[in-house]
This record gives C-alpha cells, sequence and structure tokens, in this order.
C-alpha cells in the first residue's frame, strides 16, 4: 500500500505574514484527524524556517522548491541541501517545469541536484511532464521516458525510497486545464511501466506517483480515486486552507 501525499507548490507566492497564517491554519486543519496522508508544503525559500516553525507538531512536512548541487562555496543565489537540512527542511521539489522551461534548467543539472539531495536523505519530488505539442504529436511516453532516464540516471534502486515522482503535464499547469482521471492514471501506469523495465517490479509497486496540474477540491477526489495516483502536487489551490484543506481530505 503506498501511503499518500498532498504536497503544496507555493511557487513565488505568499509573504511572510500570509505565509504564516496559511501554515498555522493548515496545522489547525489537520490537527486531530487520522495521519494516514502526508502532508508537505513548499513555501519560498525566504520563509522556509518561519513556516517550519509555524506547523510545529501538526505533522505537516516543509520542503524546498529548488536546491544546488554542490555543498558550499562560491555558488552566488544558490542554496545547498545542507542549508535546507539545517533548517528543517525534509523535502525538496526538482525538474519542475517552470525551472525546466522558464529558467532553462536540464535533465542532466536536475539528476545532480537529485544525487546531492539524496546523498543526504533529503526527499525529492522529482517533476516530469510534457508540453502541449509533445502530447499533441504523441510524444508523452517518449518525454516521460527522457526525463526519467535523465533525472534518475546513476540512482541506485536502493535510493528510490527517497524520491517521489510529480507527473505534471506542462499544458495542465496553472491554467485551468485538468488531465483528466483517465489521462492521469495512463501517464502514471507509463511511468510506473519505465521504473519495471529500468529498476523492478518491487521498485515499480513501491513508487509514489503524484499528480500535478490544476488540481482543486472539485477535481481532487476523481484524480486521487486513480489507481496509479498516489497524491497531488498541488499548485494555486494550495493557497488557501479553504482549497488546500479539501485537497488533503481527498487524499
Ligand atoms: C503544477 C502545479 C503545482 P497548479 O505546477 O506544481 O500548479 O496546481 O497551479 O497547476
Amino acid at each position: 500500500m503506498r501511503r499518500p501525499m498532498i504536497a503544496g507548490n507555493w511557487k513565488m507566492n505568499t509573504d511572510l505574514a500570509s505565509g504564516t497564517e496559511l501554515a498555522k491554519g493548515l496545522a489547525s486543519h489537520v490537527a486531530g484527524k487520522d495521519s494516514s496522508v502526508d502532508v508537505l508544503v513548499c513555501p519560498p525559500f525566504p520563509y522556509l524556517q518561519a513556516i517550519k516553525e509555524a506547523v510545529g507538531d501538526s505533522g505537516i512536512s516543509v520542503g524546498a522548491q529548488n536546491c544546488y548541487f554542490e555543498e558550499s562555496g562560491a555558488f552566488t543565489g544558490e542554496v545547498s541541501v545542507d542549508m535546507l537540512q539545517d533548517i528543517g527542511c525534509d523535502w525538496v521539489i526538482l525538474g519542475h517545469s517552470e525551472r525546466r522551461h522558464v529558467l532553462g534548467e536540464c535533465d542532466g543539472t536536475i539528476n545532480k541536484k537529485t544525487k546531492a539531495a539524496i546523498a543526504k536523505n533529503l526527499g525529492v519530488v522529482l517533476c516530469v511532464g510534457e508540453l502541449l505539442e509533445e502530447r499533441e504529436s504523441d510524444k508523452t511516453g517518449e518525454v516521460l521516458d527522457t526525463q526519467m532516464k535523465g533525472g534518475l540516471a546513476d540512482v541506485s534502486e536502493a535510493d528510490l525510497s527517497k524520491i517521489i515522482i510529480a507527473y505534471e503535464p506542462v499544458w495542465a499547469i496553472g491554467t485551468g486545464k485538468t488531465a483528466s482521471p483517465e489521462q492521469a492514471d495512463q501517464a502514471h501506469a507509463h511511468l510506473r511501466n519505465w521504473l519495471s523495465s529500468n529498476y523492478s517490479q518491487a521498485a515499480a509497486e513501491a513508487m509514489r506517483i503524484l499528480y500535478g496540474g490544476s488540481v482543486k477540491p472539485s477535481n481532487a477526489e476523481e484524480l486521487l480515486g486513480q489507481p496509479n495516483v498516489d497524491g497531488a502536487l498541488v499548485g494555486g489551490a494550495s493557497l488557501t486552507v479553504d482549497n488546500f484543506g479539501p485537497i488533503i481530505d481527498a487524499g
């Protein structure tokens, strides 16, 4: 049985006051409920420590939206894995499509970051997903295979336990368009097959694969009900308790 995860990617949103209020609201939302779902929030770097304090002992984990692969040194503007762990982060999102397509990150860089994180036991939410033109030209499978192969190069089967995959079709991100539950399940099954072929059946069955792309309270239950969907990576709808709370509950 794979344990569901509901993760909030706050992207470049909130400020100190609103982020702290949101984190406290989420901590209250989950209080006293059974913890059969992992909940993760990923605020912007400057607020990580405050949000970590705000979620307190609620069981909500805190993660970053990026990290660098070097340990320390002259890398202006970068943040290391050690720094994230120093302030209590348990997770980092890597390979998000906005980093791939807006900030020019390639599979090689994502792979270096993934290996740096798992070497220190920082959990990785590794994002993969195709562009609209790739889907329309029937290249979804090929693109996912390339991103999996590139992102997971030289990652051992034992280390897969520190990784969660997030399937985020780029055409469904922040657009209001959501992959249908069947489209999401099909892509997740494809990813699981890739893991089975390149690692093992056991690794494929154990891997948690989250869906991301315009997840909201009204579609969460159906998406999360698919056999290969083990949770959600939520952007816009993770910014209020009114929206994120019901998605956590659907998990
Ligand atoms: C996809 C998702 C969160 P949204 O980027 O990673 O964002 O839910 O706003 O589409």
